[in-house]
Parts: structure tokens; C-alpha cells; sequence
């Protein structure tokens, strides 16, 4: 039967080639991708999985993983990836929302996880990240063929939770031709081809590390090398032997540390990309100068899947995010409305075209004021595309900090610090990281006479949110600049505090 996703990535592949490394040595064919995600669908309508169905999955960076996702797409179900990072309490967020008939999670957090998961009657099963557990031992007793469910282009593959700037996290549901169009267009637009090898560092959880480079991978019947976690040292060890490598800015910024990084080493690389938060011009410039190579930058959004690239063969520029991607429809407007603004004048990107998701899952309000009547959605990036048609990310018109590629809603932050005894008022901001290119901040009116320090914020919010949303920095001030409207001016904190990472 025919399903839309996974028939495409059937039509290029070679059962023999591999598609997955890992740093052990232990390599998964395609025809091994083959088995192991019959034998996972199987297990999947054991369990009761039917199309439509919800599958959370909190769990270790492994072949399994990206299996159970491909497994998903081929019974038919909705793939629901999980932050490992996330705690407890997000995650009953989530599965209180998206309702899952199964969550697979890792073999120690099941009897933290199955109270919640019981709430809303999922099952709960196991996977660890050598590829063993719970969902592996009922997979082994299932047939190696299985016969996909049927689904269209405009049925659901995925969804994954964005941080909302009201504080709800939004499910953007991502279609299946959502997935291959974009992921098909990357791979002819980058010149993938099967005999690339990607260097996979980053997790499987985001857009970035699941779709962006797995689906590529599979589109072009390509290999690549799973790395449990960013390591430069790993990278440049691999380098010799792979051909790509796709990272947020975090990692390149990393890299140029390295005396490592010579053109000899990266010699049989033909392509670095970078997305998920802004690439420093100079960061840019220092690994060409050190390598020779120009990384390509692109721009993105879970909600819309790749919009922009820097050109494959045409001039790479630092500081934009190239073109429209084939496709892909990009207007910048005057904020407030759909009228465009003059060339070169900045404003509101708005994107439309198959990449664009099908809306936030459960929240049609939500999804109508973020969409146009035309159709275009409205990303809350602000941009201007310059005389050459390249398209420059000036700004945010959300509020959002990116850090080390991870986006972070202060909103979502400020209501867990509000709540804290001696707490009068807070403001999160991300002001300038050398690292994650933005530092997660919170600045803080204590109440009254309260004595809260640092550490006790930073005590407080442990098992409440991830590790990543939590401030490398709190700071007390006796009040927070306002606006005459009574509105935080948070442009002067972060001017304020600009400096405050900086060695
Ligand atoms: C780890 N920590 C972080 C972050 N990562 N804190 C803030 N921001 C982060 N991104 C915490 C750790 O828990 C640790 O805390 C301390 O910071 C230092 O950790 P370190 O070992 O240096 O971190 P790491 O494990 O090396 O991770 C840094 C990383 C990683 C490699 C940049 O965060 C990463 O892989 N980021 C990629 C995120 C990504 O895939 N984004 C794509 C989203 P402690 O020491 O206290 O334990 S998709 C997207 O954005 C769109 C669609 C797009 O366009 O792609
Ligand atoms: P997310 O929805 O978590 O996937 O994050 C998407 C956001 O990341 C976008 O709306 C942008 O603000 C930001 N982003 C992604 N790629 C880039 C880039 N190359 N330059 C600047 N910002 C980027």
C-alpha cells in the first residue's frame, strides 16, 4: 500500500549500502533499517498502535531510535520526539496534550514516567541507547516484512512541541509530504548523493538532527556516523573519512578552537552547514581561513522546515541565510500586515509553499492568527533581503532566547521563577555567550526583605525545567526598566548586560 513518506525513501535504496555507523564500529545497512523498522511497526500494532496514533518518545541518541521513527512512518502513526533534557513536569505536559496511545522511554525513567502516562491510558515501553529494552524484546518476535500502512501526503508524520511566547508549548503538526518535499529538495539543492557520509552530532529529537539530515540521509541512500553528543575531537577524527557535516553555530565556534582544524583534515569534506540560530560573520570567516571551506548557512523553523540556503555553487555569504529554497515562497511585511516592505527595508518574514506545516495540533485559534489569509505563516523572524535576493536574519519580533541551538522561551521561565518565595518580579533575557551564542539570563526584583541569592534560584528550578532553560546567570536589581505603557523594556537589560559573558 502505498504511504508517501516511506515509498520515497524505498525508491532510491540499496539494501546493501550502510546507512547508519556508529562510534563502535556497529553499522545498520539499509536492508538492516529495513527489518529492524518492520519488526518495530509490528510491535507498534501489537501494542494497539493505529494510524493517527500518537507515539512519544523520550529516549537515548541510537539506530533504534531513528528506527522507531521510520517505524512510526510506516504503521501509519504520529512520531512524537522528546528533549531528553526535558523533566517530569514538561513532560506530563506533553503527554497530557498530544494524548499518546504508547511513550517509549528509556529504561530508568519508566517507573517515574508510567503515573503520567497512565493518566491519559498510554502504555509505556522501553528502549536504552544500545538498542535493547522492553520495545526491542517485543519487536524480536515480529516478521521482518510489514506491510505499510497506507497514508497520503496530507496525513500526519510527526509532531514537535515548540515553546509558545504565552508560555503553553504549541505540537506543530508536520505532514508527511511536509517531510519529503523539504527533505527532497535539500538533498538535490546540497547535491547529496549515496556516496556521501554525514557526520550526525546532533540530537534526534528536532527538526535539525531528525528530519534535516536523517531524512536527507535516506532520500539519497547516503551513510552517516551517529555520535552520541557534540564532540570536536570525535568530529575532526571522522573528518577524513566523511564528506559532511551539519551543526548549529555552537559547534563551529567550537571547532575553530581546535589547531586540529586544517585544510589537510577536512580535505575529503565536501559540504558544512550550519543552522538553527545565527552563525557569527566572524565565525564564518575563521574557518574558511582555517580550512579553506565556506560553511553554508540556512534558516529554518520546526513549524516550516527549511525555508532558506546559502547557495551550493554560487557565492556563500556570511551573515545571510541565502535564498528562498526552491519551492519555498518568502515575502518580507510590514508589521501588523501582509504589505510588503520596500526592497531592502526590514520587516516580518512570511514563508509559504509544502514545507509549511499543517497547523498547531489542537489549537486552531492559535493557528489561524499565525497565518495569513493568503496562506503565508508568519515566522516572528525579522529580515530583510538584500539587493542580491539574500535574505538576512535581522532580528526576533518573538520573544525567544537560541542557545547552543535550543530555543528557549522566556515566558516559559520567568512564570517558574514568578512563583518562587521572595520573588517579586523577574525578566529572562539572552544577552551575547561566546559558546551558545546566547546566555539564558534572569534578572530578578526580590520581595521585600527577602535574602534569595543566586544559587537558591538556580536550586529551585532543578527538577522544574530542563537543563538548558535553566540561567547560566541570575541578577538582582531593586526594579526592572519599564516603558511608559508599564511594559519591561528588556532591549536595555540586554544592553545592560551585554557584557556580562564576555571574557
Ligand atoms: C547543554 N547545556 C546547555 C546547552 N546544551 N545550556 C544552554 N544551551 C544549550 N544548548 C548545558 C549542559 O546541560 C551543561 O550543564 C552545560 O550547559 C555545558 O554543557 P556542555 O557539555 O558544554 O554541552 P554539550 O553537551 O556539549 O551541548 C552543547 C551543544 C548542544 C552541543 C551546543 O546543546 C547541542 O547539541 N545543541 C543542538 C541543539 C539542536 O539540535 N537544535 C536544533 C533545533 P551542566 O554542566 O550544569 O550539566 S531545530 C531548529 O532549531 C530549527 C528547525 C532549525 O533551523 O534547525
Ligand atoms: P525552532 O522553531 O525551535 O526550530 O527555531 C526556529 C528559529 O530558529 C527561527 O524562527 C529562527 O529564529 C532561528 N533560526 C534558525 N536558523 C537560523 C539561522 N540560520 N539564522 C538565524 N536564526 C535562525
Amino acid at each position: 500500500m502505498s504511504n508517501h513518506l516511506f515509498d520515497a525513501i524505498c525508491s532510491e535504496l540499496r539494501p546493501e549500502s550502510i546507512f547508519i555507523e556508529t562510534l563502535s564500529g556497529e553499522t545498520h545497512t539499509y536492508e538492516d533499517m529495513l527489518k529492524t523498522s518492520a519488526r518495530l511497526a509490528g510491535a507498534l500494532i501489537r501494542l494497539g498502535v493505529k494510524p493517527g496514533d500518537r507515539i512519544a518518545a523520550q529516549v537515548e541518541k541510537s539506530p533504534e531510535a531513528l528506527m522507531l521513527y521510520l517505524a512510526c512512518v510506516r504503521a501509519g502513526a504520529v512520531y512524537l520526539p522528546l528533549n531528553t533534557a526535558y523533566t517530569l513536569a514538561e513532560l506530563a505536559y506533553f503527554i497530557g496534550d498530544a494524548e499518546p496511545r504508547l511513550v517509549v522511554c528509556t529504561p530508568e525513567s519508566k517507573t517515574a514516567l508510567l503515573p503520567v502516562a497512565s493518566v491519559k491510558g498510554a502504555v509505556v515501553e522501553t528502549l536504552d541507547e544500545n538498542g535493547g529494552g522492553s520495545l526491542m524484546t517485543l519487536a524480536g518476535s515480529e516478521k521482518d516484512h510489514f506491510d505499510n500502512v497506507a497514508r497520503g501526503a496530507d496525513d500526519l508524520a510527526a509532531i514537535l512541541y515548540t515553546s509558545g511566547t504565552t508560555g503553553r508549548s504549541k505540537g506543530a503538526m508536520l505532514t508527511h509530504d511536509n517531510l519529503l518535499s523539504n527533505a527532497a529538495t535539500l538533498r538535490d539543492y546540497w547535491r547529496f548523493t549515496g556516496d556521501d557520509k554525514l557526520i550526525h552530532a546532533l540530537p534526534i529529537f528536532h527538526t535539525h538532527g531528525l528530519f534535516v539530515a536523517s531524512n536527507v540521509i535516506l532520500l539519497a541512500g547516503a551513510s552517516m556516523v551517529f555520535l552520541p553528543k557534540f564532540d570536536a575531537d570525535q568530529i575532526l577524527s571522522l573528518m577524513p573519512r566523511a564528506t559532511v557535516m551539519m551543526g548549529v553555530p555552537t559547534f563551529y565556534v567550537r571547532l575553530v578552537q581546535s589547531k586540529d582544524l586544517t585544510p589537510e583534515r577536512t580535505s575529503n569534506m565536501r559540504l558544512f552547514i550550519s543552522g538553527s540560530a545565527p552563525l557569527l560573520a566572524e565565525t564564518h570567516r575563521q574557518f574558511e581561513a582555517m580550512t579553506g571551506h565556506r560553511i553554508l548557512e540556512r534558516y529554518g523553523m520546526t513549524e516550516t522546515n527549511m525555508n532558506t540556503s546559502n547557495p551550493y555553487d554560487g557565492e556563500r555569504v556570511a551573515g545571510t541565510v541565502g535564498f528562498p529554497l526552491p519551492g519555498v515562497s518568502l515575502r518580507v511585511t510590514e508589521p501588523g500586515s501582509d504589505r510588503p516592505v520596500a526592497d531592502g527595508e526590514t520587516g516580518m518574514i512570511e514563508v509559504k509553499g509544502p514545507n509549511v506545516f499543517k497547523g498547531y495540533w489542537q489549537m486552531p485559534e492559535k493557528t489561524a492568527a499565525e497565518f495569513r489569509a493568503d496562506g503565508y505563516f508568519i515566522t516572528g523572524d525579522l529580515g530583510m533581503i538584500d539587493e542580491n535576493g539574500y535574505v538576512h536574519i535581522v532580528g526576533r519580533d518573538k520573544d525567544l532566547v537560541i542557545s547552543g541551538g535550543y530555543n528557549i522561551y522566556p515566558k516559559e521561565v520567568e512564570s517558574e521563577i514568578d512563583q518562587l518565595p521572595g520573588v517579586f518580579e523577574s525578566a529572562v533575557i539572552g544577552v551575547p555567550h561566546p559558546d551558545f551564542g546566547e546566555g539564558l539570563t534572569a534578572v530578578i526584583v526580590r520581595d521585600g526583605s527577602s535574602a534569595l541569592e543566586e544559587k537558591d534560584v538556580l536550586n529551585a528550578l532543578q527538577d522544574r525545567i530542563a537543563r538548558y532553560k535553566q540561567p547560566k546567570r541570575v541578577l538582582f536589581v531593586s526594579e526592572l526598566p519599564r516603558n511608559t505603557m508599564g511594559k519591561v523594556q528588556k532591549n536595555v537589560l540586554r544592553k545592560t548586560y551585554a557584557g556580562l559573558y564576555q571574557a
